[in-house]
């Protein structure tokens, strides 16, 4: 059977320091497993040049760079790079450029949409997943950010920002690009069907810095007030 054909939105600022290399290490991952692989990268103007150095790459790598003019966000990021996926995709995902997300899962990820998987999810808080040097204050941050959105959902790393979705799963859903969590809301609305985890360890970032401030956790809060109204409330605009 043919792999799913899928396109990998990977959303930057200031990520120069490792994109390179990030895009280097998910072709080699791509070529030695045979995936059907498109790298789309999403940058917001980066004033540290990221675009540039992602436009130069396109020459030599299954990449291209989708350039928005300032920080838009996240997740509204990742929703563009969809939009812009080729038409053979018939899977679209997400990923952070930091070096975070272990590429060498991606083999399963693509696996598991084979199998007839919706939604393959990279965790963290599955038997055989981790954060390996994370600060305390982020590990409860994201320990209280999965708790409150428990009751949504049985996936465990409900705020992963690392997987592949069906792309008709997403077909007439309306994606709410508010918060930094992308994969909460597809996690939450899409029609996916059969869900896997697949764990991994996190890692955090060597270079560049986190782009999670205060007002991202409360753009958080207010996503998880609308998914919860909603459910709640079917029908009713949140
Ligand atoms: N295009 C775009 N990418 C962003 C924006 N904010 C964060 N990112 C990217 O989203 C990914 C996750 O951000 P990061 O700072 O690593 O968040 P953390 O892992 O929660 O600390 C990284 O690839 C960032 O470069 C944004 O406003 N626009
Ligand atoms: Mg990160």
């Amino acid at each position: 059977m043919a792999t799913t054909p899928f396109s990998m939105v990977i959303p930057t600022y200031n990520e120069a320091g490792g994109i390179e290399k990030l895009l280097r290490a998910i072709d080699d991952v791509c070529k030695a497993n045979a995936l059907d692989a498109e790298i789309i990268v999403v940058d917001d103007n980066s004033p540290d040049g990221t675009g540039a150095i992602v436009d130069r790459l396109a020459a030599e790598l299954p990449v291209r760079c989708l350039h928005r003019p300032g920080k838009l966000g996240l997740s509204s990021g990742v929703i563009d790079g969809w939009g812009a996926a080729r038409p053979e995709s018939r899977a679209v995902g997400a990923m952070d450029a930091d070096f975070s997300h272990d590429v060498g899962i991606l083999p399963k990820m693509v696996a598991a949409l084979d199998a007839g998987y919706g939604l393959a999810v990279g965790s963290r808080y599955i038997s055989g997943g981790g954060i390996s040097n994370w600060p305390m204050r982020r590990i409860v941050t994201s320990r209280v950010a999965c708790a409150l959105a428990r009751p949504l959902t049985n996936v465990r790393d409900i705020t992963s920002g690392y997987f592949l979705v069906r792309r008709d799963a997403l077909d007439r859903v309306k994606l709410d690009p508010i918060g930094f969590k992308i994969g909460l809301e597809v996690i939450a609305k899409a029609h996916y069907g059969r869900v896997v985890e697949i764990p991994y360890v996190f890692t955090d970032r060597t270079t560049g810095q986190s782009k999670l401030n205060n007002r991202e956790i409360v753009n958080y809060l207010k996503q998880l007030r609308k998914l919860y109204a909603q459910r709640l409330f079917p029908g009713k605009a949140a």
